[in-house]
């Protein structure tokens, strides 16, 4: 069987070498597919690459970078018109993270590369698997990566993988070996000829890093900030316009990496320790969905004393489904649920007073995200005021606004095309197509790129009305913190403890800076002064003199933030380079070795068996179909 796999490998290989300068194979992973993932000849002897796309990101560029689209999550989508009180950080890219994680082949991880050290890295190293993980809107650096990869490294095999895998006809986009859809660990297992089925390792790595407020660098010292948690990818809820849902299967499919809450709980130990750390930020996109495997963690936690944290991204129907008294067990400290718009006709948010329970987590010190769409179906110019002001009455700690979206793969996206509502890319750019400008088909009844303005309008609207994100989670601290710190139960009182430490000294600091910035708006400025007059009450005289003397820098940094943006500052990721323990042993063997000397020594040749023998292939067939539309045809 897996001889067999290896003959297809050669075949396609030598197949794919005929045809390079005519098209680019595709080998799709779902259910129905995965017959057709090969194993590469050498297995996990070979070397791989993964990398993200190519950086630099906050500046528009032929590749389709975007000044408007940095490769950040509060600013790109969240605290966008903040300013200097918006919160800056970036994410690694936890699935490239994942994988590396879960192969024994030597492996080699490059995140966030500019082009020229992509380029420098194919020159100065040889591969023999080289994967690219890429959302749509970038999908013109994949391109790009592509080319440099023939260029430098021909006989590398090249994987797509992420969200980009959901866009159709991208093979003839870009030329790839192999796109895969949904997950890459598997997919890379069966790939390296490993056991598919093994435990998912889980990677050791932060939630973000690079953090910065009021032009403040935090610490990213471990414990500071929390780890990441990736219990599952997909859900089952599948709403028609989500993409993570889409790409795992859709309606009534995900992946789970840890089925049981006692798996859970002792990769959360063992991150604990690694880390030092006490707060998770969970990459689950309906966590508490998984009911059973939530509440047995609970019970964990319970019984192991564990007085953890827990970021989770929630559904509110879901969330409404459990006890307050089990969320605050669970350490819920932070939430990101979908509000989604006025009107909504969402199942997740049925019979959900929205307003309500938002309420009532910050009331318990929980800290609320929530997200709207701009430009549903039923949204017309006339009534976007009014969904603006339902989102924004909300009081949420922050708000997301990202436009309606029909993103490939999404029941949406096909809805769309079916109805001939979609843009072509001649017409609009995928690189556009982020859901912070313009909508990548025709509305309705939102036309000549008005999204943009009531986009930036809601953004505006919110800020305006409920101040810095950075005032009101502080708020919904402070009130957590009253309401539990007699608590009875000390695992739920050390919880608040830790959380509110902050408030003492740079919290209280940060808002005595912003009580000064706004001293000019009494409406404001009566916010944070209320805001630090409880601070002040509740921890006493020598929070007074940190908040007076953190606030005197903290004031003085937000200016000099506002004065660097204001000149076009912009923040881009760092860039890392990390290997796995077997790509280290083979390093600190010596085997480094560059793409010429491998080229010419290399044992790994491409045989010549006749083209014939793959007529059953799947892959073949596709090709030829890419090739029909191309009116090409195909001498085999
Ligand atoms: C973290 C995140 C980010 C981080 C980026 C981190 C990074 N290094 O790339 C930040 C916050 C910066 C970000 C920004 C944006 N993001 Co984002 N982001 C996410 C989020 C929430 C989680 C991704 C994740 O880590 N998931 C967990 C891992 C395990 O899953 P995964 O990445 O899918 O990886 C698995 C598979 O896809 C596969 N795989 C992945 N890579 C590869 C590679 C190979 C070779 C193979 C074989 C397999 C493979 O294997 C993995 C394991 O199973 C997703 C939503 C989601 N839940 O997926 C949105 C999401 C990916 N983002 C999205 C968007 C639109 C954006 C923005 C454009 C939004 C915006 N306007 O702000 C920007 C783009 C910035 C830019 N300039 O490129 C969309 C993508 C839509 C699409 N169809 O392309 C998503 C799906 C959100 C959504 N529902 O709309 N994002
Ligand atoms: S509930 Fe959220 S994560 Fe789940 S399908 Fe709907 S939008 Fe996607």
């Amino acid at each position: 069987m897996r001889q067999d796999c290896i003959k297809d490998y050669y075949h396609l290989r030598r197949f794919q070498k005929r045809i390079a300068s005519i098209t680019s194979i595709t080998i799709i992973l779902g259910d129905k597919m995965e017959k057709a993932a090969c194993v590469h000849p050498k297995g996990i002897r070979a070397k791989v690459l993964l990398s993200s796309v190519f950086g630099p990101f906050a500046q528009d560029d032929e590749y389709g970078s975007r000044t408007i689209n940095p490769m950040e999550l509060y600013q790109n989508q969240v605290t966008r018109v903040q300013g200097g009180f918006s919160l800056r950080m970036f994410h690694r890219s936890f699935g490239l993270m994942l994988i590396q994680t879960n192969i024994n082949a030597p492996c080699t991880l490059l995140d966030f590369p500019s082009l020229t050290r992509f380029a420098q890295e194919l020159k100065q190293n040889y591969y023999d698997i080289i994967g690219i993980s890429a959302i749509t809107p970038n999908v013109g650096k994949v391109k790009k990566m592509c080319e440099l990869i023939r260029q430098y490294q021909p006989k590398a095999t090249i994987v797509i993988g992420g969200h980009i895998s959901n866009m159709g006809g991208i093979h003839a986009t870009i030329d790839a070996d192999h796109i895969v859809r949904g997950d890459g660990i598997k997919w890379f297992r069966q790939f390296l000829g490993q056991n598919s089925n093994d435990p998912v390792k889980h990677p050791m790595a932060s939630s973000a890093y690079g953090t910065r407020i009021l032009g403040i660098s935090l610490r990213d010292e471990p414990g500071d900030t929390a780890a990441i948690l990736i219990p599952s990818a997909g859900c089952p809820v599948g709403c028609n316009f989500c993409s993570t849902s889409a790409l795992f299967g859709g309606k009534g499919k995900f992946v789970n990496f840890y089925e049981t809450g006692d798996e859970l709980f002792a990769v959360m130990c063992r991150l604990e320790k690694k880390l030092k750390v006490q707060s998770f930020f969970v990459l689950d996109e309906n966590f508490l969905l998984h009911r059973k495997r939530a509440l047995r963690l609970l019970e964990l936690m319970q019984a192991n004393n564990k007085s953890w944290m827990l970021n989770v991204f929630s559904s509110a129907r879901v969330l409404r489904s459990y006890s307050i008294e089990q969320i605050v067990g669970l350490g819920i400290g932070w939430v990101w649920m979908g509000i989604e718009g006025k009107s909504a006709q969402y199942q997740k948010l049925k019979d959900v007073d929205t307003r309500a329970l938002v309420k009532l987590l910050q009331s318990h010190g929980i800290r609320v995200l929530g997200s709207s769409i701009i430009g549903l179906e039923n949204h017309t110019p006339a009534t976007i005021d009014q969904v603006i002001d339902d989102a924004v009455s909300h009081q949420t700690d922050f708000h997301q606004f990202m436009l309606y979206t029909p993103n490939p793969g999404t029941p949406l996206y096909e809805k769309y095309k079916k109805d001939g509502m979609l843009l072509s890319e001649a017409e609009f750019s995928p690189a556009d197509a982020h859901g912070q400008y313009r909508f990548n088909y025709r509305h309705k009844h939102i036309r000549n790129g008005r999204e943009e303005g009531f986009l930036l309008k809601a953004f505006r609207q919110d800020f305006e009305i409920n101040g810095p994100s950075l005032a009101r989670l502080t708020r919904t601290m402070l009130t957590g913190w009253q309401r539990y710190k007699n608590h009875p139960n000390p695992r739920i009182r050390r919880r608040y403890d830790r959380e509110v430490h902050p408030l003492r000294s740079t919290y209280a600091g940060a808002v005595w800076a912003m009580r000064h910035y706004f001293r000019h708006d009494k409406r404001m400025f009566g916010k944070m002064d209320r805001l630090l007059k409880d601070i002040y009450r509740e921890f006493g005289w020598k929070t007074r003199i940190a908040g007076l003397t953190v606030g005197i820098y903290a004031y003085c940094s937000l200016l000099k933030e506002e004065r660097r943006l204001a000149n076009g500052w912009r923040y881009e990721p760092a860039c890392f380079y990390e290997k796995n323990a077997a790509a280290v042993a083979l390093e600190s063997a010596g085997v480094t070795v560059s793409y010429a000397q491998y080229a010419q020594n290399s044992d790994y040749r491409i045989p010549t068996t006749p083209i014939a023998e793959f007529e059953n292939c799947s892959i073949l067939h596709k090709a030829k179909e890419a090739n029909k539309g191309l009116g090409l045809h195909l001498n085999c």
